[in-house]
């Protein structure tokens, strides 16, 4: 019988050059593999902790040697012996291993790392794809990208307070063109900014930072960009936002967008966004609302829950929990699925199926932090998420993740792109 005979930590450096944990398992028949942990900027306030050193002189405070070492003794010792074929229980002994609800003990980063090593090793063991040993025969359908051109809020420093410009190429017929037709609007953004004498520099993500005037502007620059490059707005390439908006709001429910200089209540919030969907072709936003305004979530979804895609990140954090009151309350209808806000592959696998049977869509998703680590593009086809955002078509750390949908893409005979039946039932 295979098991694990080892398990060990080691500090890296992440997209932003901060340390993060890459774990990895070795099996009894020789298998070797690691996975590196991401790590979020705009982080919602209910995700599972991130354990970080603290010690100021290392890194900043942000060394994770304490997270490392949890893996190398508390979580190895259970560990070892261990099937590597039996990911919930895995994950299960993790959970009680912490013995918190938010892995405040042993540190969500430390046990996501182990949980995403083992998943595959396993894979590895058997010889078979990622994306195969966690969906099997199902894991068909490659995601639609929603590619974050314009970066913005906490995530680049600019005037911009919405955090993410996302283009989502529907009208295509396989991932490939999709992809590609995405690569030319990207650079021709970069033309039409350099044109217009705008920094091209980029944020954390791999899309552009300029100040611009408001937070329309961006949408027009790349509705320019989508045609300059031959595509048809809103037939083609659609757009999809992540406001963030949590970043920007306030205790009394008034969102203070600073780059046009202007407080809004929930409810004016909810109007400008109306605004936006009547005039511009949006089909998904994020976070348009903060993840304590449950109330005016309400009514964001009764204004726009059956024209456009409202996804919870912040707001559901990936916790099954806090997905059951939303769908109960009707509370948007899709959420975004971030495997380290909740910490292990199998509980992100619960909040995935707990949505779909609830026909809430779901967004796998990158964090602003990143690495070369490709799991979420195995993840999301193993899932049939049917979505992933990862970034815009610069920056490898985002392309890691495309270029193994690419791979996947070819290697599954029969795929399916659904970009032009995701959102057939929107009005
Ligand atoms: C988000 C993410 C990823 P962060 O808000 O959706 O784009 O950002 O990882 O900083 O939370
Ligand atoms: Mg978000």
């Amino acid at each position: 019988m295979i098991y694990i005979e080892n398990i060990y930590a080691q500090e890296v450096l992440d997209s932003r050059g901060n340390p993060t944990i890459k774990a990895t398992v070795i099996l009894s028949d020789g298998t070797i593999e690691s996975a590196i942990v991401p790590s979020g900027a705009s982080t919602g306030k209910r995700e599972a902790l991130e354990l970080r050193d603290g010690d100021k002189s290392r890194y900043l405070g942000k060394g994770v040697l304490k997270a490392c070492e949890n893996i190398d003794t508390t979580i190895s010792q259970a560990l070892i012996g261990a099937t590597p074929f039996d990911q919930n229980h895995i994950d299960s002994l993790l959970k009680s291993l912490d013995g918190t609800d938010n892995y405040s003990n042993l540190g969500a980063n430390a046990v996501l790392g182990v949980s995403m090593a083992i998943a595959r090793s396993g894979a590895s063991s058997l010889n078979i794809p990622l994306y195969r040993y966690i969906g099997g025969a199902n894991a068909l359908t490659i995601p639609v990208p929603m590619l974050n051109i314009i970066n913005g809020g906490s995530h680049a420093d600019n005037t911009v307070d919405f955090q993410e410009y996302m283009i989502m190429p529907l009208g295509f017929d396989t991932f490939k063109d999709a992809l590609r037709a995405s690569a030319e609007v990207y650079q021709h953004l970069k033309k039409i900014l350099n044109e217009s004498s705008h920094i091209t520099s980029i944020g954390d993500e791999g899309g552009f930072a300029p100040n611009l005037k408001n937070n329309v502007e961006p949408i027009e620059l790349i509705l320019k960009a989508i045609q300059k490059a031959g595509y048809k707005p809103g037939t083609d390439i659609s757009l999809a936002l992540d406001v963030a908006s949590s970043e920007f709001s306030e205790e009394n429910g008034i969102y203070h967008l600073k780059g046009e200089n202007r407080k809004l209540t929930s409810h004016e919030l909810v109007s400008y966004y109306e605004d936006m969907v009547r005039q511009y072709p949006i089909v998904s936003i994020e976070d348009g609302l903060s993840e304590d305004d449950w109330e005016g979530w309400k009514y964001l979804t009764e204004k726009l829950g059956n024209k456009i895609q409202l996804v919870g990140d912040d707001l559901f954090v990936t916790n099954k929990t806090i997905l059951k009151h939303g769908i109960e309350q009707n509370i948007a209808n899709a959420v975004l699925i971030k495997p380290n806000q909740i910490g292990t592959v199998s509980e992100s696998m619960q909040t995935v199926s707990l949505a779909q049977r609830n026909n809430y869509k779901c967004v796998m998703s990158h964090r602003s932090g990143e690495s070369e680590d490709s799991f979420i593009a195995d993840f999301a086809v193993a899932l049939n998420t049917g979505e992933i955002k990862t970034g815009s078509t610069a920056r490898s750390e985002r392309i890691a993740k495309y270029n193994r949908l690419l791979q996947i893409e070819s290697e599954i005979a029969h795929t399916q792109y659904l970009g032009r039946e995701l959102f057939k039932n929107n009005s």
